[in-house]
């Protein structure tokens, strides 16, 4: 079964599927810890990605030279500090994704910071509550910035260590790669805004297509997938394996094994899972996926000759400790309705635009295909004015052809209902949504400031999928 049925999207190659060599997978990532301010730099760059029998040179955007940037590792309650430098020729600025910092770290320029001028630099700097898996990335013509390569991964590790033998980072993103083996950078296209987004034609794992990722028969390896592409969704499947979720965008779940249905994963989100190697030594399995537009093979667990682990394997999967979390509440809950119109095939004829109505034609001309309440991404007027401390319920009505990958900025929501049943959904950042859903969403306003809620499918937040929340109070 395809798992985004009703969605009219061309066809076209993943190369990655039909590639028939084993990259191995680079498992080193470049990492910066706690102690010592990390220092990144945004950077035109070179990035070798692998694909086919071949391995390219692409030209890429990144943090410190490499895509995805370096590995940031804390321990919950510690202080990030990053000294920032931009070195593109355009402005720029990063935003901690899934983490809750006080409004002006949050990195969501122009709303929340003026972006940092090429040539600049800024310094970020806050406490880290929460333990998990979290990214950073651009947060300024993300369309342009994130898709040549600005993101990296940044973990907060638990207090008391979780218990695993191996802890492993999938960076899932999606390429756009010409027949020349270049990265395509004709980004902006109206046609890819007004409809899924930009989609990839090679999907890569941590920069490689149809890599091998090794596995010990006998060993117990937490994976931390995230999804860093501009809009596709991975609906993953692992033939052989029975991974176990125990969080979700970083925060804790009560472990539940994937079943038989894919495991999908939107643009942002992030899934832990555990996963025990019992396949036998020298077996391969392969690691699937669908998209928004094919079924690929992402890659292979490739398992190696001899066995090991720590006899872990088999036993219980015990949850991570929890994260602090405000109180929420539901039934006192303000609530509000976010209703997603727009895009092609949908039925949205005008909307505000500079605070007037216009058509779509003139929205079309300006880039701003997509609107959240009849308003197309103007950013000057709150979603709702919320007082610290307030409970509020979003509805978001998805009435468009799309599927979205609705996040919120700055806090954490549960989903409460989705297309009218009642669930007790896990706190996240990011909720996938098919055409016609209708989810709702609750969250405390806990902190203070301007905080964004929008499409994380770059194109559409670009093209008018964008709101905020203003918390009224004294900032934390
Ligand atoms: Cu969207």
């Amino acid at each position: 079964m395809r798992p985004f049925s009703g969605v009219a999207i061309t066809r076209r190659t993943i190369l990655a599927g039909a590639a028939a060599s084993l990259a191995s997978l680079s498992t080193t990532h470049q990492t910066l810890a706690a102690g010592i301010p990390a220092r990144l730099i945004a950077a035109p760059g070179r990035q070798a990605l692998e694909f086919g029998k071949a391995t390219r040179l692409v030209d890429t955007w990144s943090y410190n030279g490499t895509v995805p940037g370096p590995l940031l590792r804390y321990h919950v309650g510690d202080r990030l500090e990053v000294l920032f430098e931009n070195r593109l020729d355009e402005p720029t600025s990063v935003h901690w994704h899934g983490l809750r910092p006080p409004n002006a770290m949050d990195g969501a320029a122009p709303l929340t910071q003026a972006p940092v001028e090429p040539g600049g630099s800024m310094n970020y700097a806050f406490d880290l509550a929460d333990a998990g898996t979290y990214w950073y990335h651009t947060h300024f013509r993300g369309w342009n910035q994130q898709d040549r390569g600005l993101y990296g991964i940044l973990i907060v590790d638990e207090r008391k260590p979780f218990k695993v033998d191996r802890d492993v980072l999938l960076v899932l993103d999606d390429w756009v790669i010409d027949r020349g083996g270049r990265l395509d950078t004709d980004l902006g296209q109206m046609h890819e805004w007004a409809h899924a987004g930009r989609l990839g034609n090679l999907a890569t794992i941590n920069g490689s297509a149809n890599a091998a990722v090794p596995l010990t028969p006998g060993e117990r390896v937490r994976f931390r997938l995230v999804n860093v592409a501009n809009a596709q969704i991975f609906a993953l499947l692992f033939p052989g394996h029975a991974p176990v979720v125990i969080a979700e965008d970083g925060n804790p779940v009560a472990p539940r094994a994937v079943g038989e249905e894919p495991l999908i994963l939107g643009p942002g989100q992030r899934v832990d899972l555990v996963l025990d190697a019992t396949g036998k030594a020298g077996s391969i399995y392969p690691i699937k996926a669908y998209t928004l537009t094919d079924e690929v093979t992402l890659g292979q667990f490739a398992y190696r000759d001899e066995p090991g682990g720590s006899g872990l394997i088999g036993t219980e999967v015990t949850p991570l400790e929890a994260n602090a979390r405000p109180a929420l509440a539901i039934a006192e809950a303000r609530r509000i309705e976010l209703r997603m119109e727009g895009g092609a095939m949908g039925r949205m004829r005008g909307a505000m635009m500079g605070g007037r109505m216009v058509g779509m034609r003139d929205l079309v001309a300006n880039g701003r295909v997509w609107a959240f309440n009849g308003v197309a991404g103007d950013m000057e007027t709150p979603l709702v004015s919320l007082k610290r401390g307030e409970s509020v319920v979003v509805d978001l009505i998805n009435d468009t052809a799309f599927p979205h990958a609705m996040h919120l900025h700055g806090m954490h929501f549960r989903e409460i209902e989705r297309n009218g049943v009642p669930v007790d959904g896990p706190w996240r950042d990011t909720t996938v949504m098919a055409p016609d859903d209708r989810v709702s969403i609750a969250f405390a306003a806990e902190t203070a400031g301007k905080w964004m809620l929008h499409c994380h499918m770059i194109e559409h937040q670009a093209g008018g999928m964008m709101t905020f929340v203003d918390v009224k109070g004294d900032a934390a």
